[in-house]
């Protein structure tokens, strides 16, 4: 019976698509509708290898481009409050089809999550779940394994694919939840949201906790960019209109996208706070032996059976980022030990040059560090450069006071490590100086082992 009802929707569809539009495209909405609220519709349009820049509409799985043998990803889009189509799409596609000869299907449910009232939007997603699973179904029983459905979920469409991953028994592939919706989800249990028991891998990317996002952990890993509230580069008042609300929000899909752009890695360490990870109390990757530490995107499921395999399956990772693509920060740890007199604090601001006269700069003022006499302060310090060859280190030493007497930091030795590439040498410096405010660039030693 199912089938022929697709068959026949296919016939009306297909005929209807031709006439309408030669490349299918995403619903685009206005103001207006989302001012008047839409009526949920779900449109299906298939991206392949052979058909890279005209999608398909799906209407059944008699498609001339799917290709069930092949690994499927549905990608979900979330709540449109503006109803304008998402502007990661194209990229998206692009991306993830020079990645793997897969299929790609968008699901465009825009007339539904185009609304001012966010709730309307939300009591669509199980509407909407339950459309895919007879989606789901039909490529099943045209010969698709469950294995190879991979469901990407932003915000909303994150816990669409957790409610489609339920009715499968958690039987999916794998769910990716990019920054999962918070409100009117937060706190709610395992069968009301996304959760690891919803595919055979569930990551997450957590990017707007404090606002649109869902703060605690929904999947197997979960990624918490710049500790997971606020994205660096992304306006802090609400004076810079749209963009003050979306920004962080939408960053989880900026950073999975950069994943599959391989110029770099974002490596996450696992922490079980961000204040400690930015204490640098968890740069060790000693739990995922012989694997390094986990790395975000498409390629974070080489750890699935670490991650899954674990008693209970739950790891949060953390990591800081730049604020533009490729995103990526390379890690260094800075110690220090000092021998003021009197405890020190402060925070540093810490130069890189290489030999070709390239700077990257990190300040550590996330917290004030404590310096004190003869014992070591190890300060995590991120650039968004990586230099093979460091020529000249130059530090600054703040109290971050602008009256009163300037301070001395008397520094006993500096040692620069890598966590990126900790097979670098580590490098130098002994008995050195700081005035308070004031840069002082020496060129770094190898290490002697004291
Ligand atoms: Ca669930
Ligand atoms: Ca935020």
């Amino acid at each position: 019976m199912l089938k022929l009802y697709f068959f026949f929707i296919s016939l009306v569809g297909g005929v209807r698509a031709g006439a309408e539009e030669a490349c299918p495209a995403f619903t685009g909405l206005g103001i207006s509708s989302a001012l008047i609220g839409t009526d949920l519709r779900v449109k299906l349009m298939l991206y392949t290898r052979q058909n890279q820049d005209c999608a398909e509409t799906l209407t059944s799985t008699g498609s001339k481009y799917l290709n069930v043998t092949k690994k499927t990803i549905l990608i979900v889009h979330g709540y449109r409050p503006t109803g304008s189509p998402p502007v990661w799409i194209q990229e998206t596609v692009q991306l993830l089809l020079s990645a793997e000869d897969i299929n790609i299907i968008i699901v465009d449910w825009n007339r539904g999550a185009t609304t001012l009232l966010y709730h309307r939007a939300s009591s669509n997603t199980k509407k909407v779940a339950e459309f895919l699973k007879t989606v789901i179904d039909q490529m099943v029983a045209d010969g698709a394994s469950l294995d190879s459905v991979y469901m990407i979920g932003i915000s909303l469409g994150a816990h669409i694919a957790g409610f489609v991953g339920q009715m499968y028994d958690g039987k999916l592939g794998r769910i990716t939840g990019l920054d999962p919706a918070g409100p009117l989800f937060n706190g709610k249990p395992l069968e009301e949201r996304l959760d690891p028991t919803d595919a055979q891998f569930v990551d997450v990317i957590h990017s707007d906790i404090d606002a649109l996002g869902y703060r605690e952990a929904l999947g197997h890993i979960d990624f918490y960019a710049n500790g997971g509230t606020d994205q660096p580069g992304c306006p802090q008042t609400i004076f810079s209109g749209n963009e003050y609300f979306k920004c962080d929000h939408q960053r989880s899909v900026f950073l999975y996208l950069a994943s599959l752009r391989k110029s770099c890695n974002i490596t996450a360490y696992p922490c079980d706070t961000y204040r400690d990870y930015r204490n640098g109390k968890c740069a060790s990757c000693e739990a995922f032996q012989p694997m390094p530490c986990p790395v975000l995107g498409y390629y974070a499921d080489k750890w699935k059976s670490y991650l899954t395999l674990k008693n209970p399956p739950v790891t949060k990772v953390f990591f800081d980022t730049s604020e533009e693509k490729p995103f990526c920060l390379y890690h260094y740890f800075v110690d220090i030990i000092t021998w003021n007199k009197d405890i020190r604090r402060g925070f540093l601001i810490i130069k890189l040059t290489d030999q070709a006269g390239n700077t990257a700069q990190s300040t550590v003022n996330h917290e004030v560090a404590t310096f004190q006499p003869y014992s070591q302060a190890s300060l995590l310090a991120g650039f968004d450069q990586d230099f093979e060859n460091i020529a000249r280190i130059s530090l600054a030493f703040s109290t971050g006071n602008v009256v009163g007497p300037k301070h001395k930091l008397r520094i006993l030795q500096m040692k620069l490590r890598s966590i990126t590439n900790p097979e670098r040498p580590q490098l130098c410096r002994y008995d050195l100086v700081l005035l308070e405010n004031t840069e002082t660039t020496f060129k770094p030693v190898p290490c002697q082992n004291i």
